[in-house]
């Protein structure tokens, strides 16, 4: 797996929680990271970075942003459960504005930030791989289907390469006894993406982000040509999330992978 630095990345909702850490971890990475964010994005654009605010509802500002990219990392977009209104414009629209101006300026490599809701409504004692029936567990959740979806379509169609991370919860440290399944270090998160933008031959893969925690929902057996081995486990907080009260047995957080956001909406 080549080491090269790319000369120009994209990494889109840069201004957010995952966004703050990976422009911190992606130096070096790229000849010139390209930030992207409708907030706005501290510090200002430092050495060998490019800051541009961009809504990515915005079709032709998108197509601007796209421009000279070698590679995008798609992590802009509204994050939880929200009414479908509110997931248009950033997600739907969002996710197809950045595979059409792939398409135009040349982009042969995507690396999506998908989620573990686009499977949030299996239970808890459900074990998944890549090729498992989504079951989306809201409007949120079916934006990121529809993305892998879109992903899926711009590779047999135009050969636009695309790793897809069903990302679990991706935080400091996990919050609650859900998230000792979910939980992926920020460590574990870099070496999937570093091996999503390097790994030859991708075509769509679809990957779940997890770390190696003792108990693990999904089974990467169809992403192994990407070679990610999780170093980190949610283990070592095991004590400290269950010092605090846990939650019901039948509430939602505990009986679906998706936790409380099958119990979101509706939204009239
Ligand atoms: P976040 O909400 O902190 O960051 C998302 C960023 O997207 C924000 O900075 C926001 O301003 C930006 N954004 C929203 N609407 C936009 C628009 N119309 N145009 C341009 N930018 C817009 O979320 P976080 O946690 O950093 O997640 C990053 C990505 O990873 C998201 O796509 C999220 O769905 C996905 N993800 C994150 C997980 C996690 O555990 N942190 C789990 C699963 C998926
Ligand atoms: C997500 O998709 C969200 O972006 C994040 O904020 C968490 O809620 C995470 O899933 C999770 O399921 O823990």
């Amino acid at each position: 797996m080549t080491t090269t630095p790319f000369k120009r990345l994209l990494l889109t909702g840069a201004a957010g929680g995952l966004g703050k850490v990976l422009r911190e971890r992606l130096k070096g990475s790229a000849e010139v990271l390209r930030l992207s964010d409708i907030a706005p994005m501290a510090p200002a654009a430092g050495p060998h970075e490019e800051v541009i605010t961009c809504d990515l509802a915005d079709k032709a500002a998108v197509h601007a942003l796209v421009e000279g990219i070698d590679a995008i990392l798609h992590f802009g977009g509204v994050s939880t459960e929200h009414s479908f209104e509110d997931i248009l414009g950033p997600n739907i629209c969002g996710v197809f504005h950045i595979y059409e101006a792939a398409r135009k300026h040349g982009v042969k490599r995507v690396v999506f930030a998908s989620s573990n809701h686009v499977i949030g409504f299996y239970r808890q004692d459900e074990r998944l791989d890549a090729h498992s029936p989504r079951r989306p567990d809201g409007y949120y959740g079916l934006s990121k289907s529809y993305g892998e979806d879109l992903a899926s379509f711009y590779f047999d169609r135009y050969g636009i390469e695309t790793v897809s991370i069903r990302i679990g919860s991706s935080f400091p440290q996990p919050q609650n006894p859900r998230m000792l399944c979910t939980w992926l270090s920020y460590d574990d998160l870099l070496q999937l993406i570093e091996r999503s933008l390097r790994t030859p031959d991708v075509g769509h893969t679809v990957v779940y982000g997890a770390s190696d925690n003792r108990t693990v929902w999904w089974d990467n057996r169809h992403a192994e040509h990407l070679g990610y081995q999780p170093k980190d486990s949610s283990e070592v907080f095991r004590a400290d999330v269950e010092s605090r009260p846990a939650p019901p047995a039948d509430d939602p957080s505990m009986v679906y992978q998706g936790g409380a956001f099958v119990a979101a909406g509706p939204f009239d």
